[in-house]
C-alpha cells in the first residue's frame, strides 16, 4: 500500500534547515507544555511599538469563547512587512509580479513597495477611511492587491478581500455584511488572455440596496486599457489618486487584538461567515510558519500560486513572507496560458526555490503527461508545498518525481481560513513524509480525535479532528456574530476547537485528513457550502427543492452533484439543466457551478420531512452497497428512481 511508503528526511537538507528532527521535538514539547514561554520568545520575531507583557489569555469555554494573544502589546502589520526592512533590505525585491502575459513582469523592492503603500494609505485616508473601517478588495492578482492590503493595515482599516471569481450578488452580500465604506477593484482582470469586467460586477453589486447604502467610494485600478462605465459621484481612478498622494504615511500603532482582516468562507449552514483575524498573534503565526514550513532562507525566491482572495494568499503570499523580508512571487495568470508549461517557465524565469500549489493544479498538470513543463529548468527548486485538499498519493508521487526531480521535500500543509496559518505539516528538515499524510502538528498545535459523542480517542484511530488549545493565528470571531462563532466551532465538542474535518491517526502518530465531516464540499481546494448552492437553486422559479452533495472528481477532488425537484409545470430538459447551471454561476460564481444535475421527482426523506443526504451522497458516489437503512424513509421507492437515473460520469 502506498501509505506505507516513507520518504525519510534528506540529511543534507536537515543539516541546513531551520529545524531538524531533534529540534522539532524539543521546540514542539516546549510549545505545548509552556506556551507562555514559547510564544513569549517567538513573538519577538515581530517589531512591537509597545512590547507585550502578557502572552496568552484564551478560553474555549462555550459560555465565553475568548482568544487573546500578546494583548497588551501594540504593533502595525504594515510596519512589520515594510518599514522595518528598509534599512537592511530596501533594495531587495519584495514582490516579483508575473503578469498573465509572459512578457509582462515587475520587480518591486521593499523601498518601492513601502512608497506605494504609503501613497495608497493616504488615498484611503483622503477618501474618509478611518481606523476600524472595513475596506472591500475585489481585485485580480496584481501588485495593487498587496499594496491595498498593506495600506489598510497601515492606517488600521480592516480589509475584506472577495475573490474575483465571485458574482456581483456574492460581492454585494459581503460588502453589506462587513459594512464596507469603500471598495477597491480594477476595471478588468486578465486571465488566460481574456479580459474579465470586474468593475462592471462592482457596479452591479452596488445596485443592491444594502451594499449601495454602505459603500460610498469605488477606487478603480486601470488594469486594461478599455472603456469603463463611470459614476463621477462615486468612482475614483487609482492611478490618478496615488499620483497626487504623499509618500509620507506613518504606520498607526495598533493593539495586538485589533482586527487586521475579515475573510469570508463557506460553512455547512447559512450564509458565508466573515472570519475575523487580528494583528499580533496572526502575524507571529503567519511569519513563523512561513519561515519554518518552507524552510525559507534569506535570498530565496518563494512562489505560492494561490489567489489573495483565499486565506493562503493572505498568509503565504503577503503577510508571512513580507514580515520575513522574503521575496514573494505573485502570479496573475493561469497554469494553462499561453500553454501548459507556464508554471515551469515561471519557475525557470525567476529561479524559484520554494513552490507552493494545490493538488487540483498538480492533477491538471499530471493529466498532460510527464513532459508538461517542456524543457523548463526546474533545478533551482529546493522544496514543494501542497494545500487546500488532501493530496492523493499518486499526485504526491508525480509532484515529487516530475517537478521535484526526487530531491525536494514536499510539505503537505493542512490548515483552514479559521486557523490563520499552517497547523499540520511534515517540517521538511524534521519529519519523514508519507505521501497523502499532512502528518505532524506545527508548534503550539495540539490536534486530537474525538468520537461523535466528544470522547477523545487515543492511539491509531479515526474520528473528528479537533484542536485542544488556542494558537496565536486562530480566528477570534465571526464578524458581528460571536454567537455563531461559538456555535460553529466550540459547541459540538466542549473544550475543543472543532475543525469540521475528519482524520485518521496512524500508529506513528501521523495525521491523515479524510475530508469534511459536515456539509461543506471541497471543489478544487475551494470550500463550498452545500446549503449555499441549494439556496441559490431554490431561488430559481423552476426549482421546488434542491439537494447538493459532493462526489469524487478526478481533477477537482470533489465535484458538485445536484438533485433538483421541479415545480409542477416545468419540464426536465437539457436546456433547463444548462439554465440552472448558469443560474448558480451568476448567483455565487463559477466555482459553484454544478458538475452534474439530476432531476429527481422526489427526494429521500424521513417521515419528519428531513432530506437524507447520506443516501444522496452514496448515490452520487456510485456506491450502493452502503445505502444503509432506508426503511425509515417516508417513501423508500424514491431511492430506486434516483439510482436508475443517476447521472453518468466518467
Ligand atoms: C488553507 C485552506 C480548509 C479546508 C480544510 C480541509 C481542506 C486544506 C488540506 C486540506 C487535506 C490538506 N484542506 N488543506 N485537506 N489536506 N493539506 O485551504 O483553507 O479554504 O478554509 O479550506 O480545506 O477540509 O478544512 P480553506
Amino acid at each position: 500500500m502506498s501509505e506505507e511508503k516513507i520518504y525519510s528526511v534528506d540529511p543534507a537538507f536537515a543539516a541546513n534547515a531551520h529545524v531538524d528532527a531533534e529540534k522539532y521535538a524539543a521546540m514542539y514539547e516546549q510549545s505545548v507544555n509552556d506556551p507562555e514561554a514559547f510564544w513569549g520568545e517567538h513573538g519577538k520575531r515581530l517589531d512591537w511599538f509597545k512590547p507585550y507583557t502578557k502572552v496568552k489569555n484564551t478560553t474555549f469555554d462555550p459560555h465565553n469563547v475568548s482568544i487573546n494573544w500578546f494583548e497588551d502589546g501594540t504593533l502595525n502589520a504594515s510596519y512589520n512587512c515594510l518599514d522595518r526592512h528598509l534599512e537592511t533590505r530596501g533594495d531587495q525585491v519584495a514582490i516579483i509580479w508575473e503578469g498573465d502575459d509572459p512578457s509582462e513582469d515587475q520587480k518591486i523592492t521593499y523601498r518601492d513597495l513601502h512608497e506605494r503603500v504609503c501613497r495608497f494609505a493616504n488615498v484611503l485616508k483622503a477618501q474618509g477611511v478611518e481606523k476600524g473601517d472595513v475596506v472591500t478588495l475585489y481585485l485580480p492578482m496584481i501588485p495593487e492587491a498587496a499594496v491595498a492590503m498593506l495600506a489598510c493595515a497601515r492606517i488600521g482599516a480592516v480589509h475584506s478581500i472577495v475573490f474575483g471569481g465571485f458574482s456581483p450578488e456574492a460581492l454585494a452580500a459581503r460588502i453589506e455584511g462587513a459594512g464596507s465604506k469603500l471598495v477597491v477593484t480594477s476595471n478588468y482582470s486578465l486571465r488566460g488572455g481574456k479580459a474579465v469586467p470586474l468593475k462592471a460586477n462592482v457596479d452591479k453589486a452596488l445596485t443592491h440596496e444594502g451594499a449601495k447604502k454602505s459603500c460610498e467610494t469605488v477606487v478603480v485600478v486601470k488594469r486594461v486599457d478599455k472603456e469603463t462605465e463611470w459614476d463621477d459621484s462615486r468612482d475614483v481612478w487609482y492611478e490618478e489618486a496615488v499620483a497626487a498622494a504623499s509618500t509620507d504615511c506613518p504606520a498607526v500603532e495598533m493593539e495586538a487584538e485589533a482586527p487586521l482582516f475579515i475573510l469570508y468562507t463557506s460553512g455547512s449552514t447559512g450564509a458565508p461567515k466573515g472570519l475575523k483575524h487580528t494583528t499580533g498573534g496572526y502575524m507571529v503565526y503567519a511569519s513563523m510558519s512561513h519561515e519554518y514550513v518552507f524552510d525559507y532562507h534569506d535570498g530565496d525566491i518563494y512562489w505560492c500560486t494561490a489567489d489573495v482572495g483565499w486565506v493562503t494568499g493572505h498568509s503565504y503570499i503577503v503577510y508571512g513572507p513580507l514580515a520575513n523580508g522574503a521575496t514573494t512571487l505573485m502570479f496573475e495568470g493561469v497554469p494553462s496560458y499561453p500553454d501548459n508549461s507556464r508554471f515551469g517557465r515561471v519557475i525557470e524565469k525567476h529561479k524559484v526555490n520554494q513552490f507552493y500549489t494545490a493538488p487540483t493544479a498538480i492533477r491538471a498538470l499530471m493529466q498532460q503527461g510527464e513532459d508538461v513543463l517542456g524543457d523548463s529548468d526546474l533545478s533551482t527548486l529546493k522544496l514543494l508545498g501542497s494545500v487546500g485538499e488532501p493530496i492523493n498519493p499518486e499526485a504526491w508521487e508525480w509532484y515529487n518525481r516530475v517537478i521535484g526531480k526526487g530531491k525536494c521535500p514536499i510539505v503537505d500543509t493542512w490548515w483552514q481560513t479559521e486557523t490563520g496559518g499552517i497547523m499540520i505539516v511534515p517540517l521538511p528538515g524534521a519529519t519523514a513524509a508519507k505521501p497523502g499524510s499532512a502528518s505532524m502538528p506545527f508548534f503550539g498545535v495540539q490536534p486530537a480525535l474525538v468520537d461523535n459523542e466528544g470522547n477523545e480517542i487515543e492511539g491509531a484511530a479515526e474520528g473528528n479532528l479537533v484542536i485542544k488549545d488556542s494558537w496565536p493565528g486562530q480566528s477570534r470571531s465571526i464578524w458581528g456574530d460571536h454567537e455563531r462563532f461559538t456555535n460553529t466551532y466550540f459547541s459540538s465538542f466542549k473544550g475543543y476547537y472543532t475543525t469540521g474535518d475528519g482524520a485518521r491517526r496512524d500508529a506513528d502518530g501521523y495525521y491523515w485528513i479524510t475530508g469534511r465531516v459536515d456539509d461543506v464540499i471541497n471543489v478544487s481546494g475551494h470550500r463550498m457550502g452545500t446549503a449555499e448552492v441549494e439556496s441559490a437553486l431554490v431561488a430559481h422559479e423552476a426549482v421546488a427543492e434542491a439537494a447538493v452533495v459532493g462526489y469524487p472528481h478526478d481533477l477537482k477532488g470533489q465535484g458538485i452533484y445536484v438533485y433538483v425537484t421541479l415545480q409542477s409545470g416545468f419540464e426536465p430538459t437539457d436546456e433547463l439543466m444548462k439554465e440552472l447551471r448558469n443560474w448558480v454561476r451568476s448567483e455565487i460564481g463559477p466555482i459553484a457551478s454544478p458538475d452534474l444535475i439530476q432531476f429527481a421527482p422526489g427526494m429521500p426523506k424521513t417521515r419528519s420531512g428531513k432530506i437524507m443526504r447520506r443516501i444522496l451522497r452514496k448515490i452520487a458516489e456510485d456506491d450502493y452497497s452502503a445505502l444503509g437503512d432506508t426503511s425509515t424513509l417516508a417513501d423508500p421507492s424514491v431511492v430506486d428512481d434516483l439510482i436508475e437515473h443517476r447521472m453518468n460520469r466518467k
